[in-house]
């Protein structure tokens, strides 16, 4: 088969949140694929960074400062993107943040800022970049779901809440734009060895032992294990999928499980 199928050259690539982590790997994977690379990001300082992370493995990057959450700017500043390095032709919806609090601790305020960020701000960024892509004839996204679209654990509730939605807005983009050639996929992450994870991963962790055990694969994925599925979903080669979460989880979600002393 042609690799020409998982060719993004003359793409342009948004990744929310792409300066470090998922995100950056995939915008590294799409970027092998040919595609130019824009990210945003609302702290500064982790936008400049990301500049010379990118610079060190050899990918140019179009960078710009902005909050997915605010709709002002984002339907100001999509505009901008579009005129200074041209259409968008795939997002990623990557950004999002996580707060581990059990339910009866936490605040309305704190459920509304994960919900804000992980659910509202990739609704504000797909209703921005979709009405290009419907004049434009088409186009990609990707919403960034989790295992956690699928099941709980003790204090993510808005995380699992805000994905679990997640996936579902991709259920509904798709029932909406996919007649105007516009496919809207997620991804579904299993563990993976990022900055968010890092407090439950640390070596002793009991969390870290458990979700080794109750990883078919036997690991913690690595962000690069993602950029794979991203480059499919984001080129030719998934042209007729819609509406799905395609999950790279080390199988962690095919199974129940085993006891501590089975293999
Ligand atoms: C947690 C983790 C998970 C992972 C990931 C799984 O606290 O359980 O942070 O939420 O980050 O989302 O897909």
């Amino acid at each position: 088969m042609s690799t020409k199928l998982f060719d993004l050259t003359g793409k342009n690539a948004l990744v929310t949140g792409g300066t470090h982590g998922i995100g950056m790997a995939i915008a590294a994977g799409l970027a092998e694929a040919g595609a130019t690379i824009i990210i945003n990001e609302r702290v500064p300082e982790k936008l400049e960074a990301s500049k010379l992370r990118f610079a060190e493995k050899g990918i140019h990057i179009h960078a710009y400062l902005l909050d997915v959450t605010d709709e002002d700017a984002v339907e100001t500043t999509i505009p901008v993107m579009e005129k200074e390095v041209g259409p968008i032709d795939i997002l990623v919806n990557n950004a999002g943040i996580i707060k581990r609090i059990p339910i009866l601790e936490m605040s309305a305020a704190e459920f509304s800022e994960v919900l804000d960020v992980d659910l509202t701000g990739p609704f504000i960024m797909g209703k921005a970049v979709a009405k290009g892509m419907i004049a434009r004839g088409g186009g990609k996204i990707i919403n960034m779901c989790s295992m956690m679209s699928e099941l709980g654990r003790n204090t993510v509730s808005a995380y699992a809440s805000a994905k679990g939605g997640l996936k579902m807005l991709t259920r509904n983009m798709a029932t909406e734009w996919a007649r105007h050639n516009i496919q809207i996929n997620g991804i579904g992450p299993g563990y993976i060895a990022t900055s968010q994870t890092e407090p439950i991963r640390v070596d002793g962790h009991p969390f870290n032992d458990f979700i080794i055990h109750r990883t078919p694969a036997g690991r913690w994925g690595d962000p690069e294990d993602l950029a794979g599925a991203a480059v499919f979903l984001a080129s030719r080669a998934s042209d007729f999928v819609n509406g799905h979460v395609l999950y790279v989880d080390g199988g962690i979600l095919a199974t129940i499980g085993k006891p501590a002393n089975e293999e």
